[in-house]
């Protein structure tokens, strides 16, 4: 049986460096990681997957396995609209995780959150938001589906949804080793990687699906490991009068253009620069734009970043690196 990497999944080879998998031929015998798992590891060092993620194949694979549960993993920064198709296209039993808990405020209630996602994405029991890394809900989630007494839980979501980092802490409060990659850059793990946690729970993480619509798209992948905030926002309010706008970074340009002062909070990474500056300026006008009627408190998101909170009736135009990252949603908190 051919070798695979247990940090992605990838089967081991030493004949072509670009490929996935690819260790050389001197050290494969003693191997447990590809190169490129590696050098993300040891290193920090990043370089993206040359492979396309077969997304419906994985969906097949998943409908036709009859020992098949799911938990479908949604990052909290990322809930719009257009999760329900996704979920939707999963036939077996689901669990819903809304990962990345800790980078939301703590004042924003989970009951609250749970109950968005049910009255606006998709209505089910099988809700829970989790932490991976501040351990939080992970033996909760564990002991739900063995009560279910599933057997075989498959880990699927878009790529850096968080997937093979709570696999890593399901092994670790197991007492086993967390061996699988991870990293902030699309498609760490390249294939599945099939753990038998004990004789009766087997769990295997898939590889990312890629969401044609996300910030790593559009912006370098080094770059893109600097955006995602890295623990519990700071929201940053921003009252904004007529005629003025918020630049972020060379990403973002946000312009309030009715005739009423209105607020912008941006849950996004506090770290990024935020600037406050004339209609007049013309930074980043250069970018595509489009303009909004807001009717009601709207969450602006900027798939990949987070989201910006409008909480008043009136107009903005937004100048963003491509408009496919934006998408709006009746304010969630
Ligand atoms: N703040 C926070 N970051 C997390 C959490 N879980 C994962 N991350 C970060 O999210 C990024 C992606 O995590 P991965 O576990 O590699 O994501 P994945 O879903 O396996 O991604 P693919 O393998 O590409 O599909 C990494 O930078 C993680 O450190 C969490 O609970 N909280
Ligand atoms: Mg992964």
């Amino acid at each position: 049986m051919s070798k695979k990497c247990i940090g992605c999944g990838s089967v081991l080879q030493s004949l072509n460096v670009d490929k996935e998998g690819f260790v050389k031929s001197n050290v494969y015998d003693k191997s447990e990681y590809c190169e490129r798992c590696f050098k993300i590891i040891h290193y920090g060092e990043y370089s993206v997957l040359d492979k396309k993620i077969d997304t419906d194949g994985i969906i097949r694979n998943i409908n036709s396995d009859k020992y098949a549960s799911v938990a479908i993993l949604i990052d909290s920064l990322n809930i719009n609209n257009s999760i329900k198709n996704y979920i939707n296209r999963f036939k077996c039993n689901k669990y819903i995780l809304i990962t990345k808990r800790d980078v939301l405020p703590k004042s924003l209630k989970e009951k609250k959150l749970i109950e968005y996602f049910k009255n606006n994405i998709y209505d089910t029991p099988n809700i829970m938001c989790i932490s991976s890394i501040k351990n939080y809900n992970i033996d909760a989630f564990l002991n739900k589906i063995r009560k279910d007494n599933v057997k075989r839980i498959y880990i699927v979501g878009f790529t850096n949804s968080g997937k093979s980092t709570f696999i890593n802490h399901i092994l670790t409060s197991n007492l086993k080793s967390p061996q699988i990659t991870t990293s902030s850059i699309p498609n760490t793990t390249a294939s599945y990687i099939t753990i038998k946690l004990d004789n009766k729970l087997t769990i295997v993480d898939t590889p990312g699906f890629i969401d044609t619509n996300a910030i790593y798209n559009f912006v370098d992948y080094k770059k893109v490991v600097k955006l995602y905030p890295k623990k519990e926002i700071r929201v940053k309010t921003f009252q904004v009068k007529s005629g003025y706008a918020i630049v972020v970074n060379d990403i973002l340009r946000i312009e309030n253009i009715s005739n009423k002062t209105n607020s912008f909070s941006f849950y996004m990474n506090d770290k990024l620069r935020y600037e406050k500056i004339k209609s007049k300026n013309d930074k980043l006008t250069i970018l595509p734009s489009i303009n909004y009627d807001i009717l009601e408190s709207t969450d602006v998101l900027i798939n990949g970043l987070g989201f910006i909170r409008i909480t008043k009736v009136g107009s903005i135009k937004i100048n963003v690196l491509d408009l496919k990252l934006l998408s709006k949603r009746k304010s969630m908190i």
